[in-house]
């Protein structure tokens, strides 16, 4: 997959994603970004990149100009269409199901806005999706893009290793993850559930996804809400309640 980012901090991106699971899967040529600077493609001897709003107030609004010659760019670089998203509060907030369907493109460019955003007739013109990972304001799109190829990136086609791809088949059935532990089996701060210890496999996986059901139950209700539990599942989360209750 390919991944072109517009941005006034190139290098903050790029470091972004050098790391970890997607260094790993950039090296391996799953997954390769481009940066691209705006600031590159300004044409005044300043090198303006942004403008006082009309209308007035306070701050200031990135210039179409600039932003169209960088997504030009961009979009020139690679002969494969592209979609372009713009991160912003005022998108459709992302959750894992969008996450898995982007994912699954050959090609998206990201869009950064700083300042007070960008001219909303670029917006309309040029951008086919805006989208928000939560609701709350940062100083600029760099971090909300960063977010994004992580959930992205660690998707593609051996990013992940055998365990992590397992774990993540549990993730993306909707429910929260079951708690976990290591060694020392025996802590001052408590001990290992004794389950986990009995090499017994079967009810180990059964003690994990009635953790997983009442976790969510406990701590999300909106996403439990979202499923259709079948009759086992069910079964597991009346446990958990039932446990819960004494
Ligand atoms: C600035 C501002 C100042 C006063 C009152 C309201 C305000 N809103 C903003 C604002 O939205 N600034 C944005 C900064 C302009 C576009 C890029 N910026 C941004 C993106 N901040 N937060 C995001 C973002 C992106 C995706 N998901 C969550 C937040």
């Amino acid at each position: 997959m390919r991944l072109d980012v517009i941005t006034l901090f190139p290098d903050f991106v790029a470091q972004c994603a050098a790391i970890g699971v997607i260094g790993r899967a950039q090296e391996r040529g799953l997954l390769a970004l481009h940066a691209w600077n705006p600031r590159d493609y300004a044409t005044d001897a300043y090198r303006r990149v942004d403008e006082r709003p009309f209308g007035g107030g306070p701050g200031m609004v990135m210039l179409i100009e600039p932003l169209r010659a960088a997504l030009n760019a961009a979009r020139a670089a690679d002969a494969k269409p592209a979609r372009t998203i713009y991160l912003s509060p005022q998108g459709v907030r992302l959750d894992q199901a969008k996450v898995v369907q982007l994912a699954q493109r050959e090609r998206i460019i990201l869009l950064c806005g700083r300042y007070e955003g960008v001219d909303e007739r670029f917006l309309q013109h040029e951008v086919d999706e805006e989208i928000s990972i939560g609701d709350y304001v940062l100083s600029g799109g760099e971090l909300a893009a960063a977010v994004l190829i992580d959930a992205i990136g660690r998707l593609q086609d051996g990013a992940l290793n055998d365990a992590q791809s397992a774990q993540q088949d549990s993730f993306s059935d909707g429910l929260l993850d079951c708690p976990h532990y290591t060694r020392p089996e025996q802590h001052a701060l408590g001990a290992v559930p004794k389950v986990l210890m009995s090499g017994d496999h079967a009810k180990i996986a059964k003690w994990r996804r009635k953790q997983a059901l009442g976790r969510t139950w406990q701590r999300r209700p909106d996403l439990l809400a979202k499923l259709k539990l079948n009759r086992e599942d069910e079964k597991l989360l009346l446990e958990y309640q039932q446990d819960t209750k004494c």
